[in-house]
């Protein structure tokens, strides 16, 4: 087994970092490293937050952070920017946010940037998901801006999905993406020192009364938290900590963990065969020709894509005759 591998389950920080940059590079010495921690993955609570930005979602896992140390919790955070092309802005914001978990050797905080992400964001986090989790925290945050289909996607690969929004605007649950509702187990009005809460979980219950029953019988809660404060953050702990009693009584942790390695699994399957074949077409002068013939509009995307596969295909064949 790889030596970082070793320290990295012993739960040096330092090797586990190195892992994920490795893996975030795509460098062949992550994925080795991966194969010996695999195993020992499995055992973390993996809770995603989820919410428009500047909700307070990386005040209120500081807050959680505090709360989860004093239950004796060690806690592993990873914190995704969607959107800052060079890891500025929000990214440096998160470290500072949670700045005074810093010298706590129970928790460990990265940041990901994932503009250019070979194999999409969800690929990046169960990544380092899993190398977090093989090194024993108990518990991994995965803090995402709810923007899009991937962040939704993330999210819900978590065992515990915590979506999270704000009073305020009048718009603001709408501004909540259905595809976010429907994968929340639990729901969090923070800033909740502000005026319209009561509206807010008003618009909040309304919506979630529409949604179809969770298959596991899972009634999703509500809560209102003041990140800044630490108030209603002991109780939305409890209630992530009886999401995950629920998942296991239920089976339905077993199944998440499943779909989730399927999923993972055929992402990595899927970049690893486009790879293959665009470095393989690369060496074909054809190649070229097939993007001119598209671009012209000579030949249309689907046949060419249905060539370059078949030509892959026959040099295969070629190679094993
Ligand atoms: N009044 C009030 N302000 C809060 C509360 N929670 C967070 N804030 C403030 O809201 C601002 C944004 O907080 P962040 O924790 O960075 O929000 P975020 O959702 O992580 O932001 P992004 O990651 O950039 O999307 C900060 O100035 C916080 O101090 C709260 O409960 N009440
Ligand atoms: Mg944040």
């Amino acid at each position: 087994m790889s030596e970082i591998a070793d320290r990295a389950l012993e739960g040096c920080q330092v090797s586990g970092a190195r892992v994920i940059r490795w893996l975030e590079d795509g460098e062949p010495r992550g994925a080795e490293a991966f194969r010996a921690l695999y195993p020992h993955t499995g055992r973390a609570h993996l809770i995603g937050i989820t919410g428009p930005p500047g909700a307070g979602k990386s005040t209120l896992v500081d807050a959680l952070i505090t709360v989860l140390r004093s239950r004796d919790l060690s806690v592993a955070v990873v914190a995704i920017d969607p959107t800052s092309p060079f890891s500025g802005g929000a990214i440096l914001g998160d470290r500072i946010r949670m700045q005074r978990h810093a010298t706590d050797p129970g928790v460990f905080i990265r940041s990901m940037a994932t503009r250019g992400q070979l194999g999409g964001l969800s690929r990046a986090t169960f990544e380092a998901t899993g190398v977090l989790d093989a090194m024993g925290y108990d518990v991994v945050i995965v803090e995402t801006v709810g923007v899009g289909q991937d962040e939704i996607e993330v999210v819900d690969l978590a065992h515990t999905t915590v979506v999270v929004s704000v009073p305020g605007l009048g718009d603001d649950v709408q501004a909540l993406k259905a595809g976010i509702l429907e994968v929340g187990d639990l729901f969090v009005i923070n800033k909740a020192d502000r005026p319209g809460a009561d509206d807010t979980e008003k618009h909040l219950l309304a919506m979630l009364h529409g949604r179809a029953p969770a298959a596991d019988g899972w009634e999703p809660t509500l809560h209102r938290t003041v990140a800044t404060s630490g108030e209603g953050i002991d109780l939305l702990a409890e209630s992530c900590a009886a999401h995950r009693s629920h998942l296991e009584e239920t089976g339905a942790l077993d199944a998440k963990a499943a779909r989730r390695a399927e999923h993972f699994f055929l992402e990595l399957l899927r970049s690893l065969a486009a790879q293959r074949i665009l470095e393989d077409a690369a060496e074909d002068e054809s190649f070229s020709y097939l993007i001119a013939s598209v671009r012209a509009r000579e030949l249309d995307p689907y046949s060419a894509a249905r060539r370059l596969v078949g030509a892959f295909e026959l040099r295969i064949a070629k190679d094993e005759n």
